[in-house]
């Protein structure tokens, strides 16, 4: 069976899938008619109650279910929450918690269970035709299985077992950068720190995790402006602010607890300027969680008092236009700029000015999509503001001009000293629970001399100093056969990873790969020759070693490091934690090692002691991770040292991106819904946007549609051009008109991957660009 048979749906993809379409429904995703009611319902609230009763009833996890939820991101002896990486409430509110951070949890405390009867059961190519959803529906996975080619059927095989086979293989290669390492953002501090120097110690730094799909724009726009990767604020900083502008993020689904802060920032009378093509739920109001008084009432807050519809990929323009203004002020008004935090912290003003007084306003209403009026408004609150914050996510960063934007973001904050101090300063909203403690724990592919030869003191190995390979560029590695041995820690590469066809294929020339996982996704089914699914424990669950219950460290979007402790007897006896499994797979493939790899697991606390040597700001590790609510990590651009060449905060002047496609080329953006944690569907419906029953839809501008004598439901094909003028195409998705600017389009990922080349990637990010999808968008031939 190829991968094409299997696409049977009335809607999917032409060419590229692996497999069919995520669906939560029990057949083809648009079989019903979907229906799309624009609800006018405040975010979260009761809503949300519902939305998780329905989850907790689904996955039989009452019991469990309310029990876990009051024990998640607690200060003190709680487990941290697997979803996204939102800090915890200073204040120690007792329900810091949010419907989708519930579902995630319960999503990893279902009953069900996958083990090695299912296997038994199922070929590969029958499970191949499964959807995505039904595929993690079966539950945890619960003992190790190998491929077996001959039945094409997962069978159990031992922990030694399979550990001596990686091994083999590892120790066969031709060289260690044959061997590629991947990262999804969930694995926690500790399990990072042994992943990497595991791999460092094998003798590679291919080590491509999520971060390349996600924020690595912002690390090295941060990085190169403000000599650090991190964003400046903190949790306290959101609630002093005068102003905050929230770009590019659908905050109600993604990051739903900074709802709470945007209603409390509502209500001291703060500014609150959304940019977004779309006017997302967190732009128009809420019903705060965890307020009985609200909930009981029904009673909701604004979360905003300015939305931008800025087209997509002109936030670069917009913010442009916002720093002109301010300039424009500053001839009457002396105190529009900071000019004496100017003159003392920063590089290149004059360079920059000069650029935004040579840009037209024609040029920037253009490329921003936003009229100069609407900049206008936003400038004016950002110069009546004393202190503003600014936080991103995808939407400025899945561009190719995703690292000047951010820079443009933090020149605008510098404009008016919005830097070191509270209630100001940059901060990106990262995406995986963990995805920020991945990096600084030594999840780069590209890491600084420096980190290498604290690795190298610490830990007594001579790591490589080459740079590896990230993840698009693991991807032609491993379909040029330059890549043999795939091992993914988390994640489900094969969907998440843009060219769904192109990266199957890499997966499927691979001698070995190796999966572990929580639960059956579909990475396991687009195997190597050799296959292995390795069952770990859930961040939920109870890690017993031989000294005794360990917890692992976790950081936040705001560089909080704290201790969380599972505290769930674990779906299987037979699953091992993160970290045994990489000390296994060390053990085997690096006979000689003298780093104490059984030690380690023994005790967690010998993992963090060594971490401590080697990572900056952690130092005393294991005591102040043990404070109440953990520490931050310590950051001088916060305290206005820049680790900058010139030893200050630096303005860029980077020319403006490309005007808009011409002709009838769309940009579509691809995003996620309500309803799902990145490649895991928990429903078709997208609540807060009206969507129900479809994921197999495009959202389009209305006049776009009626320009191309499309209405409503139609069923169109759409066809994205990639740089290197290749096709792709997905077949008879349904068109439903939605506000946003003309030529602009909306879908979901992943299933919209298959329309992202892996050939184009941004330039100054790496990042491939999937909210910057070159499309044609035709209505579909009668069938
Ligand atoms: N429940 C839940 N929570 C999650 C996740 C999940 O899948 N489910 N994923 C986690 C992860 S890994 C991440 S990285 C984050 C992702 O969090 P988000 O960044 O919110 O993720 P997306 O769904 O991709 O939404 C992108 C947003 O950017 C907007 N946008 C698109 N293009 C542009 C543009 O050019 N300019 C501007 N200004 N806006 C634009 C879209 O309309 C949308 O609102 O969330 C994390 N949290
Ligand atoms: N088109 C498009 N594509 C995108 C994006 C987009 O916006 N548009 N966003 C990108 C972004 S921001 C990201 S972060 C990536 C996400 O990419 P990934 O991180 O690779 O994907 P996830 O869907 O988060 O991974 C889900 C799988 O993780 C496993 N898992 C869950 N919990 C655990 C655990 O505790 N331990 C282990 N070992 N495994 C666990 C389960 O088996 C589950 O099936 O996708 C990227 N892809
Ligand atoms: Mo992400």
């Amino acid at each position: 069976m190829t991968a094409s048979d299997v696409n049977r749906g009335p809607a999917g993809p032409d060419d590229g899938a692996v497999g069919r379409t995520p669906t939560g429904g029990d057949g083809p995703a648009d079989r019903k008619r979907p229906s799309q009611r624009l609800y006018n319902h405040p975010a979260a609230g009761w809503g949300a109650a519902k939305s998780v009763g329905r989850v907790l009833v689904k996955e039989h996890a009452f019991v469990d279910g309310p029990r876990a939820v009051f024990r998640m991101n607690h200060e003190n002896g709680g487990f941290d929450c697997p979803g996204c990486a939102w800090p915890d409430d200073i204040k120690g509110l007792k329900l810091d918690i949010c419907e989708n951070g519930i579902k995630h949890v319960t999503w990893e405390m279902t009953p069900k269970r996958v083990g090695a009867d299912f296997f038994a059961r199922h070929t590969v190519a029958e499970l191949s035709t499964w959807s995505d959803f039904a595929l993690e529906d079966q539950g945890r996975l619960t003992e190790p299985v190998v491929y077996d080619a001959v039945r094409d059927r997962y069978a159990p095989i031992s922990w030694p077992d399979a550990f001596a086979l990686i091994g083999r293989e590892l120790r066969g290669l031709d060289s260690p950068n044959e061997a590629a390492f991947y990262t999804s953002g969930r694995l926690g501090n500790e399990a990072t720190f042994l992943y990497q120097l595991m791999a460092r110690e094998f003798g590679t730094n291919n080590l491509p995790d999520c971060s390349n799909m996600c924020h690595d724009a912002s690390g090295r726009a941060l990085q190169a402006a403000l000599g650090t990767g991190k964003g400046t604020a903190d949790l306290a900083d959101w609630e002093a602010a005068d102003a905050l502008f929230i770009m590019g993020v659908n905050a109600a689904s993604n990051a739903p607890r900074m709802l709470t802060a945007l209603a409390d920032a509502y209500r001291r009378g703060a500014q609150i300027v959304h940019v977004n093509p779309l006017i997302e739920a967190a732009a128009t109001r809420t019903i705060v969680p965890h307020d009985m008084t609200d909930m009981a009432l029904f009673k909701s807050t604004p979360t905003s008092t300015l939305t931008i519809q800025v087209r997509v990929g002109g936030d670069m323009a917009f913010l442009r236009g916002v720093a002109k203004a301010v300039l424009e002020e500053s001839a009457h008004d002396p105190k529009a700029l900071d000019h004496e935090f100017i003159g003392r912290y920063t590089f290149g003003f004059e360079d920059y000015r000069a650029l935004c007084e040579a840009t037209s306003w024609e040029q920037l209403e253009e490329q921003s999509g936003v009229p100069r009026a609407d900049i206008l408004k936003a400038a004016r609150i950002y110069s009546a503001s004393d202190r503003t914050l600014v936080s991103w996510c995808l939407g400025i960063t899945q561009h190719e001009h995703g690292v000047d934007t951010v820079r443009e973001i933090v020149n605008v904050l510098l404009l008016r000293g919005n830097l070191g101090r509270e209630g100001a300063g940059p901060s990106p909203v990262r995406g995986h629970s963990n995805v920020q403690g991945n990096r600084t724990c030594g999840i780069d592919h590209r890491p600084t001399p420096d980190f290498l030869d604290r690795l190298a003191d610490a830990c007594g190995i001579d790591p490589p100093r080459e740079h590896g390979l990230d993840t698009v560029r693991t991807i032609e590695a491993m379909n040029e056969g330059r890549v043999k041995v795939f091992l993914g820690m988390g994640g489900n590469f094969a969907l998440a990873a843009p060219d769904t066809a192109y990266t199957a294929q890499g997966l499927r020339r691979c001698a070995l790969t190796v999966h572990v996982s929580t639960k059956l996704n579909r990475s396991h089914l687009v195997h190597g020759g050799k296959a292995l699914i390795l069952p770990c424990l859930g961040r939920t669950e109870k890690d017993h070693q031989r000294r005794g219950v360990q917890g692992t460290t976790v950081e936040d979007s705001m560089s909080m490091v704290h201790l969380s402790v599972g505290m769930k007897k674990p779906a299987s006896p037979h699953l091992l934690s993160e970290p045994a499994i990489i000390a296994g797979i060390a053990r085997a493939t690096l006979p000689g090692s003298r780093t104490p790899w059984e030690s380690y697991i023994e005790d967690y606390d010998r993992i963090r002691d060594t971490m401590a040597q080697v990572l900056l700001g952690f130092e005393d590790f294991n005591r102040r991770v043990r404070l109440p609510l953990g520490f931050r990590i310590r950051q001088p651009a916060r305290e206005l040292a820049f680790l900058t060449p010139s030893g200050r905060a630096e303005f860029s002047a980077a020319g403006l991106p490309d005007a808009p496609p011409p002709g009838d080329v769309i940009v579509l953006q691809t995003m996620r819904s309500h309803d799902q944690w990145n490649t895991t569907i928990y429903s078709d419906n997208d609540r807060y946007r009206g969507v129900s029953n479809i994921r197999t839809l495009i959202l389009m501008n209305g006049e776009d549609m009626r320009a191309r004598d499309i209405a409503t439901g139609d069923l169109v094909d759409i066809t994205a051009t990639a740089r290197d003028g290749s096709r792709r195409r997905l077949k008879r998705y349904r068109a439903i008109e939605y506000s946003m600017p003309r030529g602009c389009a909306a879908g979901y990922m992943p299933e919209m991957n298959v329309l992202v080349a892996a050939s184009d990637y941004s330039r100054q990010s790496d990042q491939p660009l999937m909210k910057n999808i070159m499309v044609r968008v035709t209505p579909s031939p009668q069938q």
